[in-house]
């Protein structure tokens, strides 16, 4: 057991042992015990937050969600209202906003749950600002979208360095690393020609964790940090993007050059808005959306017309099995074939399986066995 505060003070201090060490080939094995350390701890403390019931009662509802995160007065509220109509209090101050406020966007089909977050500030990751209720909103996330303030535009970087301490990843893949643990013959590292850390520091992590026998294979290059994630095994992986507020404040030539800086060094796809003139919405929403990796599916009856105005919404890769599931479980058995027209059909009304994979658009007809 690790009480909150003695492990949010231990991590404070390892996270400045860290800082202070200066990055060469002498520290780098010390500087991969510390990650690991860190990691370790809040493992620990996370997992009793959870028993402890810790984090806000939101329910995932709706085709996908997603939350907004920005520091306060950046606009999360003025654009949940632009978003979903839902008015949640609009001031002019810091923290308006203390718990987790939800809204639907209904935008082509699909229903996109919307959550208002507490802003995020510096130091969450320590538990001020309630760390593990954030945590807690910010894993069940399809996608963050991050609301800045243009005039503002360094706290982006706060907000990704923060939500990385809350091992958050943004926009990262999930390392494709393998662990087959053993009893006896010490710890031996597959690298497959990829880049990999240093072998003192796989070793060092490992031990950290008590991990003495085993193989570990690599199948991507996978740095120090990833390494340490994918041992801990305590990282949230999030879709992220950027809604770059308040351009009704700067001349175009601001929102271009900062745009551009923030793409650049985030890779993030940015969005220029103004929550309060409702300029740019409508892209914001298709950005969103196809961020989502959603797919609309139109039903068409055998001899009928297909139903333009209500798909189903799915995730992508879903197939035809999906699509029944969607319209009756008790269906699925009974599943013949189905007819697809369009972006998953090679021609009109191609016949296939329950197995092929659906595309964003698809007009389906699925024949069933009575
Ligand atoms: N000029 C301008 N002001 C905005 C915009 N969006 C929000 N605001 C103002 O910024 C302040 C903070 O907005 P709010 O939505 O409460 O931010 P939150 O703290 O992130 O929820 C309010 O006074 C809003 O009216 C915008 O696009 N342009
Ligand atoms: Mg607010």
């Amino acid at each position: 057991m690790i009480d909150k505060n003695s492990g949010n003070k231990k991590i404070e201090e390892l996270q400045e042992q860290y800082s202070k060490t200066k990055y060469n080939k002498a520290t780098n094995k010390y500087l991969g015990i510390l990650r690991a350390k860190i990691a370790k701890i809040r493992r620990e403390m996370e997992s009793q937050g959870r028993k402890a019931g810790t984090g806000y009662a939101v329910r995932k509802t709706g085709n996908a969600t997603v939350v907004l995160v920005g520091f306060p007065n950046a606009g999360k509220s003025s654009l949940l209202g632009v978003l979903t109509g839902v008015q949640s209090k609009v001031a002019d101050y810091a923290f308006t906003t203390l718990e987790v406020i939800p809204g639907m966007l209904e935008y082509e089909g699909a229903n996109i749950q919307v959550l208002d977050l507490p802003g995020l500030i510096q130091g969450a990751h320590v538990g001020r600002g309630g760390s593990l209720k954030i945590i807690s909103v910010v894993r069940i996330a399809d996608l963050i979208l991050f609301v800045i303030d243009i005039n503002r535009p360094q706290e982006l970087y706060q907000l990704i360095e923060e939500l990385e301490m809350l091992n958050i990843r943004i926009n990262q893949k999930r390392p494709a690393v393998r662990l087959e643990k053993s009893f006896a013959g010490g710890v031996n590292i597959e690298g497959n020609g990829h880049r990999i850390p240093a072998k003192e520091i796989i070793l060092s992590v490992l031990n950290e964790f008590k991990i003495f026998n085993g193989e570990i294979i690599f199948y991507s290059d996978t740095t120090d940090q990833q390494f340490v994630d994918f041992v801990a095994d305590n990282c949230v992986y999030v879709r992220g993007a950027v809604a770059l507020n308040k351009i009704d404040t700067v001349d175009q030539r601001r929102v271009d050059s900062a745009r551009k800086e923030i793409e650049s060094r985030t890779g993030l796809r940015v969005i220029p808005i103004s929550a309060k003139m409702t300029e740019n919405i409508e892209v914001l929403k298709g950005t969103v959306f196809s961020g989502l990796d959603l797919i609309r599916i139109y039903l068409k009856p055998k001899d009928g017309e297909a139903d333009m105005k209500n798909p189903l919404v799915l995730e992508s890769g879903a197939t035809i099995i999906d699509v029944v599931r969607k319209i009756n479980t008790k269906l699925l058995k009974s599943i013949r074939y189905a007819y697809v027209s369009g972006p998953s059909s090679k021609f009109p009304n191609q016949r296939v399986g329950e197995d092929h994979k659906v595309r964003d658009g698809d007009i389906v007809t699925v024949v069933f066995d009575f």
